[in-house]
């Protein structure tokens, strides 16, 4: 099966425990498949305190830390691999700012968060740090490939 290098851009989102609690997985599920993106990987996952101190391990010197790791791993989330053109960089665009006041109305943390330790939603920051976190959060056969073939099943 051939895919273009477009497709083969991949990215790593997380519906953290505020998310899922709140009820808004499809809300964000659906903002990912309505651009276009292509789901490669999801599973529900409650992280121990050790693999988020991994996942957030770039901010350990951070005073946050500590609260950020605490947070992460307090209850079931849901990650992710999405796949297509652009989606690193979009995928955060769709996601929107880190802190609460510049994060802009329709995008997900403008239109569903208040607070920066409570922000719903991770997203890799660019190749590297993609490539790594899917690594640490997925074995390789779980990432799986496929067409999508919009109009395969409408009759
Ligand atoms: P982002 O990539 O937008 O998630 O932001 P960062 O990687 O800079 O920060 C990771 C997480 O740390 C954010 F989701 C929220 C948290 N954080 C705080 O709790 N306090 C801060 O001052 C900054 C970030």
């Amino acid at each position: 099966q051939e895919l273009s290098a477009a497709e083969l851009e991949r990215t790593f989102i997380a519906i953290k425990p505020d998310g899922v609690q709140r009820g808004l997985i499809a809300e964000i599920i659906a903002r990912f498949e309505r651009k276009g993106y292509k789901l490669v990987a999801i599973k529900l996952v409650h992280p121990t305190k050790d693999f988020a101190e991994k996942h957030y391990d770039d901010l350990k010197a951070r005073p946050f830390f500590n609260g950020l790791t605490d947070f992460l791993s307090s209850g079931p989330v849901v990650a992710m691999v999405w796949e297509g053109q652009g989606v690193i960089k979009y995928g955060r665009k769709m996601i929107g700012a880190t802190a609460p006041l510049a994060s802009e109305p329709g995008t997900i943390r403008g239109d569903f968060a208040i607070a920066v330790g409570r922000n719903i939603i991770h997203g890799s920051d660019g190749p590297e740090t993609a490539k790594d976190e899917i690594a640490l959060w997925f074995k390789p056969e779980e990432l799986l490939t496929y067409k999508k073939e919009t109009d395969k099943w409408l009759y």
